[in-house]
């Protein structure tokens, strides 16, 4: 398959060629039929990413061979599996920079790693007067656990206003961060915009007044390479199910101090040290965060994830989807009547618009008839919507296995909507 040339500077890594034909070949749902045997087209990335059947084989593998509880058996089958985890669990480590595979706390996903900050470190720590600052354009799941949070300990929330372009309005960050803000929670990418945070720059103004600096990389960890320690961030959330892993399992990085002082958030087997029917002690991080058996196919699944998207390469990763979404925003943006809901200057993999005239579910449903799998709505982003005044977003988004005439059939379809609505 030829690829057309790049209409728009890719911003990661080499321009290595990909055989596309080969890596979509690994992904068997791509060769699927959508509607009326259509081929499927899948743009929907963003809400979750699709699975290589070396993930695939992987998780069944394991229950055809090698499945047991960890942690708890003396059996060969149990040591197995115990074994298989950690080695996953260093590989994530590796994979995000941490500094120490007892930095990363297994979850379901991200919201649930956010959630275990707020109750845990938030619930414990934040007292009135205290303020939490979130940003206008982040998802509900790093918005909700800190207004409950607030609500529970009196503390203050506070968000940052977003530009026109969709971009953080970086004076009215410096504004609002002041010696009582105690922790930063901001999206390393924009589910519903695409943006891309400056998030070293902020973590470094964060941190120098005292704030710890939670980077929720939902949108990041599956586009382009991470390094918390460069990324200079206290806590990184990620979920499996969009880096081409399996649902169910997700991956909270804490910086090891202060994991060390949060206590348990739920609590039960496998995250005690010793318990008597006068009280408890806690095992240390990360099995105080782990209370329970653990999705232990869903862990192996992840690991097999990292070890594909690092064979293709996360920095080529970036550069093919700086290449799809160049084209997709130039063709897109010319289709008479759409307006594009985010244009920071620097953005990955989303692409959000509204068509004059025509409900975003409509062109959803003409999209979707084309065999076209966008996501219409407001991408559990509602104060991105109301900021941008429109209810919801046609939202495409991108993976490296997509191709430019993907993007053409995106294309057409739109312009077969405004035909039939418009
Ligand atoms: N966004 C989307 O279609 P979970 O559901 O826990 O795996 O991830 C939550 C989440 C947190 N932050 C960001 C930036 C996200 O994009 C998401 C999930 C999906 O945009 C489903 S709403």
């Amino acid at each position: 398959m030829t690829e057309p040339a790049t209409v728009a500077p890719p911003r990661h890594g080499p321009a290595t060629p990909l055989d596309i034909d080969g890596i979509r070949a690994d992904f068997p749902i791509l060769g699927t039929a959508a509607r009326d045997g259509r081929p499927l087209v899948y743009l929907d990335n963003a809400a979750t990413s699709q699975k290589p059947r070396q993930v695939i084989d992987a998780v069944s593998r394991f229950y055809a061979s090698e499945n047991a509880n960890i942690h708890r058996g003396l059996h060969f089958l149990s040591e197995r599996a115990t074994a298989a985890f950690d080695v996953a669990r260093e590989k994530v480590a590796r994979f995000l920079g941490a500094g120490s595979p007892s930095e990363i706390v297994f979850t379901r996903g991200t919201t649930e790693a956010i959630n275990l900050v707020a109750q845990s470190w938030g619930r414990t720590s934040l007292r009135p007067g205290d303020e939490v600052l979130v940003t206008e354009m982040e998802h509900h799941a790093n918005l909700v656990p800190w207004q409950v949070v607030c609500e529970q300990t009196g503390a203050a929330f506070r968000a940052v206003p977003i530009t026109d372009r969709g971009e953080l309005n970086l004076d009215a960050f410096d504004r609002l961060l002041t010696d009582r803000t105690r922790l930063f929670a901001v999206g390393h990418v924009s589910n519903a915009l695409g943006t891309m945070n400056p998030v070293r720059e902020l973590a470094v103004r964060a941190r120098a007044r005292g704030a710890l600096v939670l980077v929720d990389g939902a949108q990041s960890a599956p586009h382009f390479p991470i390094d918390v320690a460069e990324l200079g961030c206290d806590f990184f959330a990620c979920s499996g199910h969009k880096l081409f892993g399996p649902t169910g399992i997700g991956v909270l990085y804490g910086r090891k101090a202060i994991l060390d002082e949060m206590p348990p958030w739920q609590t039960g087997g496998d995250m005690v040290e010793r318990v008597t029917l006068e009280g408890s002690t806690w095992a240390p991080p990360p099995a105080r965060f782990e209370a329970g058996t653990p999705p232990i196919a869903e862990v192996i699944g992840l690991a097999a994830a990292i070890d594909y998207v690092e064979r293709v390469g996360l920095d080529v990763i970036g550069h093919r989807e700086g290449e799809l979404l160049g084209r997709a925003t130039e063709l897109v943006r010319a289709i008479p009547g759409v307006r594009l809901v985010g244009t920071a200057r620097e953005k990955a993999a989303v692409l959000s618009f509204v068509l004059d005239g025509v409900h975003p579910h409509d062109v959803g449903t003409v999209l979707d008839d084309e065999g076209v799998a966008v996501r219409a709505g407001h991408h559990c982003a509602q104060p991105v919507m109301r900021r941008f005044g429109v209810p919801a977003t046609v939202r495409a988004s991108f993976a490296f296995y997509n191709t430019a005439d993907e993007i053409d059939a995106l294309v057409r379809g739109v312009e077969r909507a405004r035909a039939v609505f418009g």
